[in-house]
């Protein structure tokens, strides 16, 4: 039955009309329009937050935006985007959580980082460099850092169970606003205070009520070779397995990660691909997350066809590259997302989704099994290429 209900999602072409107005038939629904919010709402709602919207704290020279708060997911996970200038320095001192799985998506810009088991005896220190599209897990019970290395960087931080960024909203120096939407302030780091709390021996061991664990004992290592260093030799050359099991830290390059092609109805040339970073084996079934490559909605599909599905889980999507249409239940009319929006779906909520141009690429996150990405693989094959096929 789901199958049908997404099937058809992709297989209806609709015109793209506007959203529609407030005034038309649909007296007391809301519209579209009202899903577009500046902040990410208290309880799970749908909402579609747009590109360096939302409420951010500095910490030092690093800002951090919050899409996705422990509230609006009900405690499902945290997504968030942190913006910083290259630095010589760490970008926080090395420490452990205990309760949070941390992941680190790059999504421009170059960074390091540091990941070694504290749960496995001997596990070797792994470091590596991360460009656009790479990701790092940091399951709990690892030590791990990070530095920022160019100068147009923003990470993004998918932390379950959500919440953790109260961390950073307790040791902000500031809230961040900027009405040009800056991604940082452009300015020379000139006290000790900018380089932010993470960085102080101190301060970082006071955290622990935040579930961090200083590890200061901990020297990262600075011997990488072609951006890897531990278990070197795969790094951008070759396939990326994900972890094995929920506590060991892992590193997928960008393509190098297990893919699965979805093929929709014969002849609709409708594909998705999709690269899990992390499954329920990772996760234990707390969360999912990964990217999602789509083809356009095909042009000869029926109208009719369009319907919605829902999920058992709450889903977001942050919008890499292309365009994504979306229409949700009680939201009459469609909307649109581009790169750097996130669109959250609360679980059991019906909505369909799909592609308007050629491409289009989301990172997925998933509160759980049962989620967007999993029809796709299991109805979808083993694939060893990052696109799908030409027709
Ligand atoms: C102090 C901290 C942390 C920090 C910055 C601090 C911390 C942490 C992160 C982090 C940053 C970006 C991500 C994910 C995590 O930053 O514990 O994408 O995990 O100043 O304690
Ligand atoms: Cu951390």
């Amino acid at each position: 039955m789901k199958a049908n209900l997404l099937a058809g999602a992709f297989a209806s072409v609709l015109p793209l009309a506007s959203a529609a107005p407030k005034s038309a038939a649909f007296t007391g629904a809301a519209d579209v329009n009202d899903l577009f919010v500046s902040t990410a709402p208290n309880e799970p709602k749908p909402y579609i937050l747009p590109k360096m919207a939302g409420r951010a704290v500095a910490v030092g020279q690093q800002i951090y935006r919050f899409s996705v708060t422990g509230n609006a997911s009900a405690g499902a996970f945290t997504l968030m985007q942190t913006n910083a200038p290259s630095s010589t320095a760490l970008g926080v001192l090395p420490h452990i959580h205990k309760e949070h799985y941390e992941n680190f998506y790059c999504t421009k810009g170059r960074f390091q980082l540091w990941a070694q088991s504290n749960s496995t005896a001997n596990a070797t220190q792994q470091a590596r460099v991360l460009t656009q599209g790479d990701y790092g897990a940091v399951p709990q019970g690892t030590i791990h850092s990070f530095q920022v290395t160019d100068p147009d960087t923003q990470l993004t931080g998918i932390i379950s169970p959500g919440g953790f960024e109260e961390l950073f909203i307790a040791i902000g120096d500031s809230a961040y606003t900027s009405s040009t939407g800056s991604e940082y302030v452009p300015a020379a780091s000139n006290s000790s205070s900018s380089s932010g709390a993470g960085s102080s021996a101190s301060l970082i061991s006071a955290l622990e009520s935040f579930d961090v664990y200083a590890q200061l004992d901990f020297v990262p290592r600075r011997d990488l070779v072609n951006g890897t260093a531990g278990d070197a030799g795969t790094w951008h050359t070759a396939a990326n397995a994900l972890a094995k099991d929920t506590s060991t830290p892992a590193f997928v390059a960008k393509g190098y990660g297990p893919k699965y092609l979805w093929r929709g109805d014969a002849g609709s040339g409708q594909y998705a691909v999709v690269a899990p970073l992390v499954t329920e084996t990772q996760s234990a079934g707390n969360f999912t997350m990964g990217t999602i490559t789509l083809s356009p909605r095909s042009a000869n599909a029926s109208a009719a066809s369009l319907s919605k599905s829902s999920f058992p889980v709450h889903t977001a999507l942050q919008i890499e590259e292309g365009e994504v249409v979306v229409e949700i239940d009680g939201f009459a009319g469609q909307a649109r997302a581009i790169q750097g929006d996130v669109v959250f779906v609360p679980k059991d909520t019906k909505w369909s989704w799909w592609a308007t141009r050629p491409f289009t690429k989301v990172l997925y996150v998933s509160g759980g099994t049962g989620g967007v990405e999993e029809q796709f693989v299991q109805e979808g094959e083993s694939w060893d290429w990052i696109t799908y096929p030409i027709a």
